[in-house]
């Protein structure tokens, strides 16, 4: 039947046609059950699986050179391994704030750059080391129009084109008269006294005003309300901080799968105090429904939240929460997989690549550096996104990969799904593809018996060796090495990690 197909030229048009109405009928089938149609059940698991490229993501901290992102970081509590049983509905195009008719049939309409507004926020004390190089990236007039971005700071400045606003300039005197709020206040003494604020290594708090950190909960309801009325015919609004990079073709295409005039909200899930919320470092996309069934519906937003931004500390959380309370639900308490992976809170280099994620778009890191983030915008520019969205396996074949060695010494230790040492291995059961138990319960005595217990267990993807322990882990971290000459080669021995990359051609499409 088949080969009959191909032989006659003349059927072939008609099958394009088949083929096109049957793609056409099956999107109409998903179209008619909510803005993009349900996953598949088989797809959706029976709780949550969100918390495995986060969990491992805490010991990576230290190598951050900043302490307000650690603070950031740690002040988060770890992700859950669950969403509470309360599970919303997500909107369907026929809900109230959609005019949309559930049964007309609408193809995707594509999201372009001139559909969104960049929010961008930075601050005083890191503005001269971080902004520098998103302008000649990630804002570069090739990927996004510059009255599509907003630069959002606690201290106005130019840079060039750029007028970065000054997103706490009408801050209520109530305001300006807390403890918290007193490095803005003193902003313009540094600025008289020609200091060089973004001179000292930790934003604000060595040369600069002290706890310029302590600042940015004040601004992301300001930012948010700010830019809801300035951009008022935006679809979507999506919050970037300056040390993070979004991958924005990829997110455009993502923003495709939700009708702008519902309520969205989506981003790397985080919660304190029972508030579910976008995680800022990783950045989030808001959708003008969103905007308007909060900030546009109370222009006192700002002054109406101003005790709770007082009396809570991360500003991601204040906007989360404040979100909630106009019902503005987050993305990832959906229960449905496109609201899994994408946004990320650790850079590529301190993320876990794993089966899980290996096929899942990327759509933004956090914690990166200058170098990240020209990185990022070279592999953005040479993607084909006709061909698909960048997924983790391709940042990992161009940025991970290259690094990874099959033994190398006085490279950081960041496996721990399995540690054998001298006084557990007695005892411990190896996983069920080892064959041998010796080898396994050996591994913690060279580095070579590390590497043949790693071998041994068919998931191992890599082991790292100090003194009397191995340990080993079935995700790949890159992590990174300590260099030649650097004061901490001053242990008598060195860490061997190694890596057995080769296994990743084993890893499959998942979900
Ligand atoms: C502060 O208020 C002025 C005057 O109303 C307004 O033009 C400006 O946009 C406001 N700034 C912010 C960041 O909201
Ligand atoms: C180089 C490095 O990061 N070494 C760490 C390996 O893990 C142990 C704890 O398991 C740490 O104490 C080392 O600092």
């Amino acid at each position: 039947m088949f080969r009959a197909f191909y032989r006659d030229n003349r059927m072939v048009p008609l099958g394009i046609m088949l083929l096109t109405f049957i793609i056409f009928v099956y999107h109409f089938e998903l179209d008619r059950q909510g803005p993009l149609g349900e996953i598949p059940a088989a797809a959706v698991p029976d709780k949550l699986v969100i918390d495995t490229p986060r969990t491992h993501s805490n010991p990576i901290v230290e190598i951050v050179d900043s302490v307000d992102e650690t603070a950031e970081q740690l002040s988060h509590p770890a992700i859950p391994s669950a969403i509470p049983s309360s599970k919303p509905k997500a909107p369907s195009s026929s809900s109230s704030n959609s005019k949309s008719n559930s049964h007309s049939l609408h193809l995707p309409k594509a999201v372009t750059a001139d559909d969104v507004v960049l929010m961008f926020k930075t601050g005083a004390t890191v503005l001269w080391k971080r902004v520098p190089i998103h302008l000649a990236t990630s804002l570069s007039p090739n990927r996004i129009n510059h009255d599509n971005v907003l630069l959002y700071s606690d201290y106005p400045e130019t840079i060039g084109d750029w007028d970065i606003i000054d997103v706490l300039a009408n801050t209520s005197d109530s305001v300006r008269s807390s403890e918290n709020f007193k490095p803005y206040l003193q902003q313009e003494d540094y600025e008289s006294r020609q200091n060089y604020a973004e001179m000292s290594n930790v934003p604000g708090d060595a040369a600069g005003p002290a706890g310029g950190w302590k600042l940015d909960k004040y601004k992301f309801l300001p930012i948010v309300q700010h830019a809801g009325v300035n951009k008022p015919d935006a679809k979507w609004y999506i919050f970037m901080e300056d040390d993070s990079y979004i991958f924005l073709p990829n997110l455009l295409r993502h923003l495709e799968r939700f009708d702008y005039k519902d309520s969205w909200y989506l981003g790397s899930l985080a919660w304190i105090h029972g508030d579910y919320f976008a995680h800022g470092g990783s950045g989030f996309a808001l959708s003008r429904g969103a905007w308007e069934q909060s900030f546009g519906k109370d222009p006192k937003i700002v002054e109406k939240f101003q005790v709770f931004t007082e009396e809570h500390g991360c500003g991601d959380h204040i906007l989360g929460h404040v979100l909630k309370e106009y019902g503005v639900q987050f993305g990832e308490t959906y229960d449905e997989a496109r609201f899994r992976y994408g946004f990320n809170p650790e850079s590529h280099w301190s993320t876990w690549f794993e089966q899980a994620n290996w096929c899942s778009p990327v759509y933004s890191w956090h914690h990166t550096h200058g170098k990240d983030v020209a990185r990022f915008y070279n592999l953005e520019q040479s993607w084909d996104f006709e061909q698909g969205p960048l997924r983790f396996r391709d940042v990992f074949k161009a940025l991970v990969a290259p690094y990874l060695h099959s033994r190398v010494e006085w490279w950081d230790n960041w496996s721990s799904k399995h540690e054998i040492r001298s006084n557990n291995a007695k005892d411990a059961e190896p996983p069920s593809s080892v064959k041998e138990t010796d080898v396994w319960r050996s591994a913690w005595e060279s580095v070579d018996s590390c590497e043949a217990a790693c071998k041994s267990w068919a998931e191992c993807m890599q082991w790292s060796f100090y003194e009397d322990r191995c340990k080993m882990d079935s995700m790949v971290l890159l992590g990174s090495g300590i260099p030649e000459g650097d004061s901490r080669r001053q242990t008598t021995l060195p860490w061997v990690s190694g890596w057995l990359s080769e296994r990743v051609e084993n890893w499959e499409c998942q979900g």
